[in-house]
């Protein structure tokens, strides 16, 4: 899974946390700051913010689809 992210922003910080806890290893894309320069992620997911959270052909773009997606998916009582 890839990581569209920027190391200050709090909500990135959440999903990281949330990765790192469950174990998992994802690929982290850098974003920069301004819009213009987040051309990949405009791609990936229709829209500028990060996170933006990529799964095969899953794409998650924002922290509480992704905090839920990953709660549902990989924590231990997970029914899927
Ligand atoms: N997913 C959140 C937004 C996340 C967010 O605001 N991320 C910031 C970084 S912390 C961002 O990418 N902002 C882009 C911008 O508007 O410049 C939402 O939809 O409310």
């Amino acid at each position: 899974m890839k990581l569209y992210n920027l190391e200050s922003c709090p909500y990135c910080i959440m999903v990281r946390e949330k990765l790192d806890a469950l174990g998992l290893t994802y690929e982290k894309i850098d974003v920069p700051i301004w819009h213009s320069g987040r051309k990949a992620v405009f791609e990936a997911s229709g829209q500028y913010t990060v996170p933006v959270l990529v799964v095969d052909d899953l794409v998650f773009d924002d922290e509480e689809k992704i905090l839920r997606y990953l709660e549902e998916t990989y924590e231990q009582g997970a029914k899927n």
